[in-house]
């Protein structure tokens, strides 16, 4: 493929209410588009990157940054080699350290460009064995037990298949206590996203009572040891999210005991490429895994849905239905059918984003020319 440019676009997209974890309060989904455009095809790519570098160092002003001085420009220097193809994008984007999400983005957009060329779905060509996924929802923190209820009703009602619940010291044994009494034995998780402490291991083995299908991420991104201790004195699974960065950081987070499941979310780990390699490692080690999410728009969620539809994906994922985020999606809205969604079938990521919506959510676009 040859290219003749790349468009990095902000958008700013309501989200129906706001969601509160243990790093913040998001009311509005800022997100970063890659648009690339070939000679014969053009692609998107989401960056999973929010407003603040507060799940992970990356947020979105910093991912365009990288994008337009490092990133767009190795990817030209490839582009006029003739040999540009998805496969060979992390490769030459390597000599940049970090910056996973920017790189995702920009991977998937090249990704989606050869394979809407090629007339080929993301689930064909990422191996997907399933036409739709189960799905579960993510439930942040909320000011009350009583409105936490409510909520949880709410998703139980409209299908979703399981729970997960945001967790943060102050708001854990009791919200978990009161959802496990009102709704009985239905499938239910918790996430932390890094808000404990090793010294916290007698007060989360508190959640053991509560048959918890996992707990996510509860210990700092960098512990993997931490997290292999927690692992052996408490009878509820370790899940790891943040700390699960590229295939080999799921090997050896493996091969510690830190976790017995994982969380795959492309964009922390640089790619639906990178992201078929964790899902690879922890089918050979028996680990399974299901599909996180980060809020995103329609374009973001097509590729999700593509990836958790690969065999290993034995849980279900924070792949919800558009309503859940957003009134208007960037793209037609995905619809939750019996706990499920349809994983695309059309070319690339099978959806577009609509013009008129695209536009009223832009604050800001750049196009970079490759020449
Ligand atoms: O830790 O899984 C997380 C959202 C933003 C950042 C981090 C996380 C989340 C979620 C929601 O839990 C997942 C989703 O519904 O997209
Ligand atoms: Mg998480």
């Amino acid at each position: 493929m040859k290219l003749t440019g790349v468009e990095i676009r902000t958008v700013e997209v309501p989200l129906v209410a706001p969601f509160r974890t243990s790093f913040g309060t998001e009311t509005v989904r800022e997100a970063l588009l890659v648009r690339v455009v070939g000679e014969d095809a053009e692609g998107w790519g989401e960056s999973g990157a929010g407003t603040g570098p507060f799940y992970s160092s990356e947020y979105t002003h910093g991912a365009a940054d990288v994008l337009r001085r490092h990133l767009v420009p190795a990817l030209a220097a490839l582009s006029a080699t003739g040999e540009l193809d998805a496969h060979r994008v992390a490769p030459a984007l390597a000599h940049v350290k970090g910056h996973r999400m920017a790189k995702a983005a920009l991977e998937t957009a090249v990704l989606d460009a050869d394979l809407r060329g090629r007339g080929e779905s993301f689930a064909h060509a990422l191996g997907a064995v399933r036409t739709t996924v189960p799905c579960g929802v993510s439930v942040g923190i909320t000011e009350s037990i009583p409105a936490l209820l409510d909520v949880v009703a709410g998703y139980l009602a409209d299908g979703y298949l399981r729970i997960k619940l945001k967790i943060e010291p102050g708001w854990d044994v009791e919200p978990v206590r009161a959802v496990r009494e009102r709704f009985g034995d239905i499938p239910l998780q918790v996430d932390a996203n890094t808000a404990y402490r090793r010294g916290d291991v007698r007060h989360l083995a508190q959640l053991d009572a509560f048959d918890l299908l996992l707990l996510e991420q509860p210990l700092d991104e960098e512990d993997l040891l931490g997290h292999a201790e927690l692992a052996r004195q408490l009878s509820t699974p370790i899940c790891l999210d943040e700390s699960i960065v590229s295939a080999r950081a799921a090997a050896d987070a493996i091969a510690l005991g830190a976790c017995s499941i994982v969380n795959i979310k492309p964009g922390r780990v640089g790619g639906y490429l990178e992201a078929r390699r964790i899902h690879d490692v922890c089918v050979a080690h028996d680990v399974p895994v299901w599909c996180g999410g980060m809020l995103e728009t329609g374009l973001g969620r097509a590729a999700n849905l593509a990836l958790a539809a690969l065999p290993g994906f034995a849980l279900p994922g924070d792949t919800s239905a558009s309503e859940r985020y957003y009134a208007t999606d960037l793209t037609e809205p995905f619809v939750l059918q019996d706990g499920h969604l349809a994983v695309p079938t059309g070319p690339g990521l099978g959806v577009t984003p609509l013009p008129d919506v695209l536009d009223e959510v832009t604050v800001a676009r750049e196009w970079i020319p490759v020449h």
